[in-house]
């Protein structure tokens, strides 16, 4: 099988799942003013990443659905750390995919300081063949975590993965800092959606003064 059809139902399940998890936002935008999702993304893993993820896991071609289990990556991002666990009931009560596989690296943050919430879904795509089911990873995470993956993931590219001691260091506290943020935040949360509503209110109420929107 070529790549090109291989990775077409890859990209039908991140372009469905955008639409969404975007959907959640918007209906909780709707109606309560606020959403424990801030935005959302996804990507089909590049061929070069799945390559290199093969040989360094020594999967075999034909295991690779079965085993790289983020060709079809979903990130996403929260203001506050208690948005992830409202995001994951949410996800949990969903009927339109199973999920098979939880990684809770928030609790337990990876060495490099890295703090994300995984989830492994099994997604049924609807195809000319029938339905076929297939693997998507979604990553929740807070902004804070979001910003130090990030920066993590281009300097991990730009050293091949061998990022110099100092600069891992550096990572490491930037990470507890990120950490420390969002404790920061957590206490003040009731104030600050308390201006986001005030806030919004005032755009709804210009936007509908404006004749040309
Ligand atoms: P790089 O260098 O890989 O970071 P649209 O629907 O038009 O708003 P679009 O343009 O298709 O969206 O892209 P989207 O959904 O905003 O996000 C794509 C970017 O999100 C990619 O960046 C990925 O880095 C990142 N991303 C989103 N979800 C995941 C995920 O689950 N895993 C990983 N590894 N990355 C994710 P680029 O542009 O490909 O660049
Ligand atoms: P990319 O470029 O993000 O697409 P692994 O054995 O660690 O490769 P595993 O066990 O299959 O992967 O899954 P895991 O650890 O749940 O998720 C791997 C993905 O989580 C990575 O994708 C990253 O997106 C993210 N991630 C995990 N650890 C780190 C980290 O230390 N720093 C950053 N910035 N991101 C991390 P890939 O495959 O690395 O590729």
């Amino acid at each position: 099988m070529d790549w090109e059809t291989l990775l077409a139902p890859y990209k039908q399940a991140v372009d469905e799942l955008k639409v969404k998890f975007r959907g959640i936002r918007e209906q909780f935008q709707k109606t309560t003013k606020q959403s424990p999702i801030e935005f959302v993304t996804g990507r089909v893993k590049p061929i070069n990443s799945i390559l290199n993820k093969a040989s360094q896991k020594n999967i075999p071609f034909e295991k690779i659905e079965e085993e790289i289990q983020d060709i079809a990556g979903l990130r996403i991002m929260c203001q506050f750390t208690d948005d992830i666990k409202k995001v994951i009931d949410m996800l949990r009560n969903r009927k339109d995919f199973e999920i098979v596989e939880e990684r809770d690296y928030i609790t337990n943050k990876k060495p490099s300081g890295y703090r994300s919430y995984h989830l492994v879904i099994r997604y049924p795509v609807q195809t000319l063949e029938g339905e076929k089911p297939l693997l998507a990873e979604v990553q929740i995470r807070t902004l804070a975590m979001n910003f130090w993956a990030t920066i993590e993931h281009s300097l991990n590219y730009k050293y091949h993965g061998r990022i110099p001691k100092d600069i891992q260091l550096r990572l490491q506290r930037a990470a507890e800092a990120a950490s420390r943020l969002d404790e920061e935040m957590a206490e003040i949360r009731g104030e600050v959606q308390e201006a986001q509503i005030v806030f919004s209110e005032r755009t709804d109420a210009g936007k509908g003064s404006n004749p040309s929107t």
